[in-house]
């Protein structure tokens, strides 16, 4: 949580959310079990799975032009499984790469033949951040470790409703922030006065 905090970070999303960043959620990217099946990840746009139609989708993509959340990954271990297609959270698909993401149902949505995708290759402690607007998709490969850390942040202008990703009551336990720096606590503090209604 000193990680999620640490001024470093913040300092360097402040300008791109044109405001302070603040906490969304955290998510751990590992290897799967090796009884699961090695598979390629599907292009998406995390708009896609928080909207029901795609006008709803355009909407939440472009009505607001500027960056409201980032996600930051920080390499545990050399990882290699994500790719991005950058400059794709500024508009919408090309008719290629709407073939790929959404047409017949998604069929082909796990397609290694996006155009422009590039690569992320991060050794450990190297840090990458995207924004979630644009086309991305992981690989999920139980024969290759993988401990990626995933830090959800938002702008603070434009925090977002309640939901499933910001809903951790767990921040209401008791002493839950004590062992924590004056920093640390300070950080989420904001997080907590703004879904503190939802949580209860
Ligand atoms: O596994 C990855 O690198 C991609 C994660 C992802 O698709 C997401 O956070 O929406």
């Amino acid at each position: 949580m000193d990680l999620i905090a640490d001024e470093a970070i913040l300092e360097l999303l402040t300008p791109i959310l044109k405001s302070r960043p603040l906490f969304r959620t955290t998510t751990l990217l590992f290897n799967p079990l090796a009884e699961h099946p090695t598979r390629d990840g599907n292009w998406h746009r995390d708009a896609q799975f928080m909207t029901k139609t795609e006008e709803d989708e355009k909407r939440m993509l472009f009505d607001d032009r500027s960056t409201t959340a980032i996600q930051l990954m920080i390499a545990l271990v050399p990882s290699s499984d994500s790719q991005v297609v950058p400059g794709s959270q500024l508009r919408w698909d090309t008719p290629e790469e709407y073939h790929i993401r959404k047409s017949e149902n998604g069929i082909h949505n796990t397609s290694n033949d996006m155009p422009g995708a590039v690569r992320v290759s991060l050794q450990p402690g190297d840090s990458v951040s995207f924004d979630p607007r644009g086309l991305h998709r992981g690989q999920y490969r139980h024969e290759v470790p993988r401990r990626t850390l995933l830090l959800t942040y938002v702008a603070s202008r434009s925090p977002g409703a309640p939901d499933a990703f910001n809903r951790q009551p767990w921040f209401l336990e008791p002493d839950y922030l004590k062992p924590l720096s004056p920093q640390t606590r300070a950080f989420f503090e904001p997080f907590i006065e703004a879904y503190r209604e939802s949580w209860r």
